[in-house]
């Protein structure tokens, strides 16, 4: 379910947690939730690719910040646009096949290639820091408790909350 609420700078997305490219983003410390391609492919076309902050929620978990990278991630030269959310949050164990919710609200950089592997996670580690110093302001900070993120958002007949 993709809802645009402000055109070009506010969405709302929730799909499920399907498995990713594989190439061990757990084990470089960042892992990336990934977006069911049906999800992905009802982006409306104002959504730009890039990299985005915003709130997450998982199942019933609570509301964590969240790094989101929208598109074609150039430093592996994927052939299929993704939607994959990093939380800013330790989970016990693994969520695939849950709803994954999220709030984008602040577009923060185009993707990037890169000359190595270091140069990318840095640069991630460094949208992570600049992610949550946005976050904890109060007017991001606010938007937390949207009630996108509520349970009546996913059950009734047209999503509306
Ligand atoms: P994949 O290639 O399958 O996406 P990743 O190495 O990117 O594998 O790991 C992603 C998975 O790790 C998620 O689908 C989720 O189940 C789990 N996970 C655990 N903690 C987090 C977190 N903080 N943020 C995102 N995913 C997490
Ligand atoms: N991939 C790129 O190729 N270029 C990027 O600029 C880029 N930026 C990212 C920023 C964030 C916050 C996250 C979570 C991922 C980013 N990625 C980028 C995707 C990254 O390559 C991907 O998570 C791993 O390859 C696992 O699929
Ligand atoms: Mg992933």
């Amino acid at each position: 379910m993709v809802f645009e609420l402000r055109p070009g700078s506010l969405f709302y997305i929730a799909g499920t947690v399907v498995h990713g490219f594989g190439r061990g983003s757990k084990q470089l410390g960042i892992p990336t939730a990934n977006l069911d391609t049906y999800t992905v492919s009802q982006l409306p076309s104002s959504v730009a690719n890039g990299i985005y902050f915003g709130w997450a929620k998982v199942d019933e978990h609570r509301v964590a910040k969240t790094v989101v990278s929208i598109g074609w991630n150039p430093y592996f030269k994927n052939s299929t646009r993704s939607v994959e959310a990093h939380l800013m949050r330790t989970f016990q164990e693994d969520f695939y096949d849950s709803v994954l919710h999220l709030l984008l609200l602040k577009y923060h950089r185009p993707e990037r290639d890169f000359y190595n592997l270091n140069d990318l996670i840095e640069c991630i580690q460094d949208d992570i820091r600049q992610a949550t110093d946005y976050l904890n302001q109060p007017e991001p900070s606010r938007l937390k408790d949207t009630p996108w993120f509520s349970a009546s958002a996913t059950s009734t007949e047209n999503g509306m909350p």
